[in-house]
């Protein structure tokens, strides 16, 4: 019995007193991700925004009415040409003037001296008439029968040189002519301006005598 207990002492003596408290061990893993958190709230209200520039004024309302008032006018004669080209034959006849290929004759209807009707012509953006061949002569001719009239300036003259007659334009008189028997006579040494008469023929006549006269407008031009 002595000798167990004496055993069991010295394994008591042998284990010795508890140890001092270890030290912390190293982390342990990261842990999985956490489930996504719930909204936050709105923020403040930031600042107001500096001033834009200034507009440019507008008389806008003005504007608006004048258009308005031009598409009105439009519409209006658009639908005045499209009956006009529908009820009348050509626009030449509407206007009373005639026409050839490339050119327009108007007469004109007020007795002026020639240089005043070369100047209404002119004014028209056109010139006295110029015959410069047999198919314009007899449309003039005929254009001034048709009207019931015996004469009318057309546009040559030898205002510049006696006897060296010209045409408004100032081109010179070619081969063609349609000088009436006699003429040009220079009557009274002052016919220095040329009618047309009903016949188609030319006749130098005093340029300060008035009549009616035929203007000439390139198609181009109108
Ligand atoms: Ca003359
Ligand atoms: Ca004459």
């Amino acid at each position: 019995m002595r000798g167990t207990m004496a055993v069991i002492a010295n394994l008591i003596c042998e284990m010795g007193e508890k140890g001092e408290k270890g030290s912390i061990g190293r982390h342990g893993k990261i842990g999985p991700i956490g489930s996504k958190g719930e909204k936050g709230d709105n923020g403040d209200v930031g600042p107001p925004g500096p001033n834009g520039e200034p507009g440019i004024p507008c008389e806008c309302g003005q504007l608006r009415t004048a258009i308005g008032k031009m598409d009105n006018q439009v519409a209006m004669l658009t639908t005045e040409l499209k009956f006009i080209k529908k009820a009348l034959p050509s626009p030449a006849a509407v206007a009373g003037v005639r026409e050839t290929d490339n050119k327009i004759y108007l007469l004109v209807k007020e007795e002026k001296r020639y240089m005043d009707a070369q100047l209404y012509c002119q004014g028209r953006g056109g010139t006295l008439s110029m015959p410069k061949d047999e198919s314009t002569n007899a449309v003039i001719a005929s254009y001034i029968n048709q009207a019931g009239l015996n004469r009318v300036f057309i546009g040559i003259n030898d205002l510049e040189k006696e006897g060296n007659f010209v045409y408004s334009d100032r081109s010179p008189m070619q081969t063609f002519n349609k000088w009436s028997t006699g003429e040009p006579n220079n009557a009274y040494d002052e016919e220095d301006c040329v009618e047309m008469i009903a016949s188609g023929g030319w006749n130098d006549v005093a340029c300060h005598i008035t009549m009616y006269f035929v203007c000439e407008f390139d198609k181009e031009n109108v």
